[in-house]
């Protein structure tokens, strides 16, 4: 059964727009990739003292249940040469699952929607691009809305168009 998923790609060791790029391909092999945003270069939340972030947002169409997905995605993060070291330290590559369907998961080490999705202008500016009006399965608000009641701060300026044509083939 197809779902449309949409993930967080982000950035901040190394070429960060080769990093990117290169897992947006082997996205391509997990799903259908339905729409890329724009890429952003915005400041790191949360943990600050680290590089600021090339990030994107991604919709996906897949096959893949939940656990399967992220499963695949852990795999992009390794072949990648990702070492976890530091909790939302830097990193060459993350990828994240924002949103599967309007399924609301809650299991060890899978929580859809995404904890911080709504709290984060690098993940809502670009999925506003794709879809604003889309909704947050849980919260019951569209992300247009998220946006505009999220408090100011958290710098995030576009740099580019989308870097890879939509709607590669499997
Ligand atoms: N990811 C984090 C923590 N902070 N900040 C920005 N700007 N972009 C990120 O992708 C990011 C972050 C943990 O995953
Ligand atoms: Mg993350
Ligand atoms: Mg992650």
């Amino acid at each position: 059964m197809h779902k449309v998923a949409f993930l967080s790609l982000g950035s901040n060791i190394g070429d960060r727009m080769a990093n990117i790029i290169t897992a947006l391909d082997r996205l391509g092999q997990v799903g259908e990739i339905i729409a890329v945003s724009s890429i952003y270069e915005t400041e790191p939340v949360e943990f600050m003292a680290q590089p600021w972030f090339l990030n994107c947002v991604v919709k996906l169409d897949t096959e893949k249940m939940p656990k399967q997905l992220l499963a695949a995605i852990l795999k992009i993060e390794q072949s990648m040469g990702r070492r976890r070291l530091q909790k939302k330290g830097p990193r060459i590559i993350d990828i994240d699952i924002l949103l599967f369907g309007s399924a609301v998961v809650d299991a060890e080490g899978l929580t859809i929607p995404h904890p911080s999705l709504h709290e984060r202008r690098f993940v809502l500016e670009p999925m506003a691009e794709i879809d604003a009006n889309l909704d947050h399965p849980a919260l019951k608000r569209t992300v247009r809305e998220l946006l505009a009641e999220l408090p100011a701060g958290q710098a995030v300026r576009r740099v580019g168009g989308p870097p890879i044509a939509e709607s590669n083939s499997r």
